[in-house]
């Protein structure tokens, strides 16, 4: 299988190099964020939990976002060539859980795709989606606090997939064409 792991700081551009993603490799796609931002449109118990944490800028707790992973991967694996994973592991414990759950399958991540963004323009980024999203965490006050919860929370799980030997550094500012490409070239160099 290929599995991707689309990695980077809010507006990194994770949902968008993503689309791209799904119509080059046909690959099944997974955003942590789109299912978290269902539940909370059709106002399940799940999604009003979820709703606490987004709107603080928090990160959703693990055991919600790992059972919705364990689902998907027991529903999906066996049916598709490869996932992209994006949004997901934002933790050091969700990498541990998606390479445990990827396992119980004989298969594992084939490459973390880390997109580098630096902090001053994902602000004007996503102040910018803000204006169109509709999005209640994307506000200024709110977006600084989620730069800060990447930086202290998420930043780590870079580590695990460097010692794991599947990490890819990409650039992620400039045109999103050149930084598709820069990313096919890694997706093609595991393939
Ligand atoms: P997500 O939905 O994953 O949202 P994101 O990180 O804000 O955005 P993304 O990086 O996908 O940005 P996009 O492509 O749209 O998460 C939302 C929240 O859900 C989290 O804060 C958290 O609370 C919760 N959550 C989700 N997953 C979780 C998990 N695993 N564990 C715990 N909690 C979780 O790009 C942003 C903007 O930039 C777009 O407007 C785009 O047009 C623009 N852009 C993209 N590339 C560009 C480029 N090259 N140049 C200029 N602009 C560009």
């Amino acid at each position: 299988m290929l599995n991707i792991v689309i990695f980077g700081p809010p507006g990194s551009g994770k949902g968008t190099q993503s689309e791209n993603l799904i119509k080059k490799y046909k690959l099944e796609h997974i955003s942590t964020g789109d299912l978290l931002r269902h539940e909370i449109q059709t106002n399940t118990q799940l999604g009003v939990l979820a709703k606490q944490h987004m709107d603080k800028g928090e990160l959703v707790p693990d055991e919600v976002i790992i059972g919705m992973i364990d689902r998907f991967i027991d529903k999906n694996v066996e049916k598709v060539k490869g996932v992209i994973f994006d949004g997901f592991p934002r933790t050091v414990a969700q990498a541990k859980a998606l390479k445990d759950l990827l396992n119980d399958y004989k298969t594992d991540v084939s490459v973390m795709l880390n997109l580098e963004v630096p902090d001053d323009e994902l602000l004007v980024r996503l102040i910018e989606r803000g204006k169109t999203s509709g999005r209640s965490d994307d506000n200024e006050e709110t977006i600084k606090k989620r730069i800060e919860v990447y930086n202290s929370q998420t930043r780590p799980v870079i580590d695990f997939y460097q010692k794991d030997g599947k990490l890819a550094n990409i650039k992620g500012v400039g045109a999103i064409d050149a930084i598709f490409a820069d990313i096919c070239a890694a997706v093609d160099a595991v393939k």
